[in-house]
Formats: C-alpha cells, structure tokens, sequence
C-alpha cells in the first residue's frame, strides 16, 4: 500500500473541512464541532480542530487528507502537519474582505512547503460572490513569483474538489492518475 499525504490550508470558512469532508472515503475525523466539544471546557469558542479524510486513488494507493486549523495563534501545529507532505491545496474564499492578504499570508507561511512541493488553489463562494475571481488571484500569487492552477470550486461538490486534488496529483507526478 502506498501512502500520500496532502494538506489543505486557507482562511476560516474557506471550506477545507467540507472539501474533506466531501473527499474522504470514511468518515471525517477532527470537524469543527467535535473540536468545540473537545475544548469547551477550557476555550469556550475556540477550534483548534485539524481535519483528516483519507481518499482511496488506486488499487494501492491512498490519499491522507489532512486540515490546517485556520487560526493564526496554531501556525506551529502547521510545520507538523506538512511534515512528510507532497502537495498543498489552498482554499481561498472569494467572500473575503482582503483576500490578496489571505493569499499573501498562506504563501508566506507555507513557503518552506510551497518551494519543496506542489500548490493548487481552489476558490470557494464564486456562486456567491462571483469577484474577484480566479485571475485576481492568479495575480496575488505571481507576486510571490508562483504559478500554480487556480479552480473556482464548491467545497460541497465532491467533484469539484475532486478535480482539485486530481491537478496536484498530475502537477507532482504524471505517474499518479486517480
Ligand atoms: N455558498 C457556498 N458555500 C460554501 C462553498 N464552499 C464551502 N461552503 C460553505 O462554507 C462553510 C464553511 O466551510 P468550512 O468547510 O467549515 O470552512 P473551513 O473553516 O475552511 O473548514 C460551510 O457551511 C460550507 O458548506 C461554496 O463554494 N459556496
Ligand atoms: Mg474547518
């Protein structure tokens, strides 16, 4: 059996736990609520949840999906997260009020994983709020002198996000065709 690993990070409410959610094979370990249950005792309000959904894509091939926590004050449970990672998925919400500084922020925290794997990026909420698009962030992104596919997608399609995972996996290896 061959084992991959992939991380999804991005903004709170960009949809990194639904897109696990609608990815993953079993049922999704870490959502938000069970992480409210977890630490309503000690930080009411606060999720420190990380996301995991595992993806069969061959025969002998799995796929460990793994879900920063969004918060800024948990960016050192990131570096553990990405450990042993092939490929990053940022999920960018169209909804946002900066959303060239959650690209600018992302980017930068990963950059260490960013230079030694693959990127795609995937922007949610385009049904709702349709600017600024995929070519604003295409934008964002050249700035960080990065080139990566960019999807408009719902986070709730399974084949939307589907089709995300399926871009990294071609950009890392030719070889790997779930
Ligand atoms: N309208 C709309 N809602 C979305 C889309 N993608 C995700 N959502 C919703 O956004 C909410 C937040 O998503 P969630 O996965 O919890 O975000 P997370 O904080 O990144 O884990 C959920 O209610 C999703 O159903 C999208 O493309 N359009
Ligand atoms: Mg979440």
């Amino acid at each position: 059996m061959a084992d991959y690993k992939i991380v999804f990070t991005g903004p709170v409410g960009a949809g990194k736990t639904t897109a696990i959610a609608s990815l993953s094979d079993i049922p999704p370990i870490g959502t938000d609520e069970a992480a409210t249950d977890m630490t309503r005792e000690r930080k009411p309000r606060t999720t420190v949840a990380m996301d995991y959904g595992l993806m069969k894509i061959a025969d002998h091939e799995r796929l460990h999906l793994y879900g920063t926590p969004g918060q800024e004050r948990f960016d050192f449970m990131w570096d553990i997260l990405t450990e042993g990672g092939i490929g990053l998925v940022l999920m960018l919400d169209n909804s946002r009020k900066h959303p060239q500084q959650d690209v600018d922020f992302f980017v930068t925290a990963f950059r260490d994983y960013i230079a030694k794997t693959q990127m795609v990026v995937g922007v949610t909420r385009m049904d709702t709020h349709p600017a600024p698009g995929v070519s604003f962030y295409h934008r964002c992104l050249a700035a960080h002198g990065l080139n990566p596919a960019v999807f408009e997608v719902d986070a709730r399609r399974r084949e939307d996000v589907g089709t995300l995972v399926k871009a990294l996996l071609h950009s890392l290896d030719p070889g790997l065709r779930p």
